[in-house]
């Protein structure tokens, strides 16, 4: 497969050098190394509530399941958490079956380019949602088209000890299985990982909706949506044990972020990264600075944010 080869090649020159070097707001904590860029009082939580009804994934958050779900602060800049000029946001739900996120994006130009499953998404306007174990964490990026990208990564500290290495799922010697450490914050506590790029969540279910027309100047858009579904067993054989479903009261971290290929000029602070709960550095891979989820039993709908 000299294709996937090279695509490989490019991702993973993709992934350590070009995009996310390009800010000029990288943090790199000389003085402090391994010191975590953001502080836990500044983790945006979340409360995900349960549902019970029926939703059609086709990137239409029209069901009355959306409206009444909770939805979370407009993202903010990646590396300052400042504004941003644009409005993001997304919300979770969950029934026994699966996990379901929604995310709202206003654009008024909807772009996109690649077409290729795990082609590097981030290279479009994106969003983006990382979901953290104790062990590891998986990454998935979407573009308008629909078309998503995706890596399993495991913590080094812990792959071997815990067992992850025994898995033929996780057999590091499979083509697309590499080496990583982050982006623009290569002195995470917990040191390497290794990623899996060959790794597709079973049973994923995900469309986008353009509210506008794709890839045409001639108009202003309103925006794109995205839905999701994850089913609850994609998560059995690395999420290190936990309840799925969670339990009432669980606390899962993700990530819920959007990447773009404009910015607000200067005097904004717009690194061209945005989420729900900033990293204080450019780069997604720190879940010490993911969004707290709290999964209630509670219905949406039935409490006041
Ligand atoms: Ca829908
Ligand atoms: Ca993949
Ligand atoms: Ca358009």
């Amino acid at each position: 497969m000299i294709y996937k080869g090279v695509l490989f090649a490019a991702l993973i020159i993709a992934c350590f050098i070009p995009d996310m070097n390009e800010s000029p707001g990288v943090v790199t904590n000389t003085q402090n190394p391994g010191a975590l860029p953001c502080q836990e009082k500044d983790v945006v939580h979340y409360t995900a509530h349960q549902t019970t009804a029926t939703l059609a994934i086709d990137g239409k958050l029209d069901e009355a399941a959306w409206e009444a779900a909770t939805r979370s602060p407009r993202f903010v800049d990646l590396i300052k958490g400042t504004p941003t000029y644009l409005d993001t946001k997304a919300a979770v739900l969950w029934d026994e079956k699966y996990l379901y996120i929604g995310y709202w994006i206003e654009e008024p130009s909807v772009k996109a380019t690649l077409t290729e499953r795990d082609a590097p998404i981030y290279r479009d306007n994106d969003v983006e949602l990382f979901i953290a174990g104790p062990d590891g964490y998986y990454e998935f990026e979407i573009n308008a088209h629909g078309t998503i990208y995706e890596v399993l990564f495991f913590w080094e500290d812990t792959f071997e000890k815990n067992g992850y290495s025994n898995l033929p799922e996780f057999d590091r010697t499979h083509k697309g299985v590499k080496p990583f450490n982050g982006v623009g914050y290569k002195t995470h506590p917990r040191g390497r990982r290794i990623g899996f790029w060959n790794w597709d969540y079973p049973g994923l279910l995900k469309a986008v909706h353009v509210d506008g027309t794709i890839n045409n100047d001639k108009d202003r858009d309103r925006g794109w949506t995205v839905e999701l579904a994850l089913p609850w067993a994609g998560f059995a054989t690395w999420s290190g044990g936990r309840s799925l479903p969670p339990h009432d009261g669980d606390v899962w971290r993700m990530d819920f972020s959007r990447f773009n290929t404009h910015k607000e000029p200067a005097p904004a602070h717009d690194s061209g990264g945005w989420a729900m709960s900033p990293h204080g550095v450019w780069d997604s891979h720190v879940p010490e600075c993911f969004t707290a989820v709290v999964f209630s039993k509670e219905p949406a709908g039935k409490t006041t944010k």
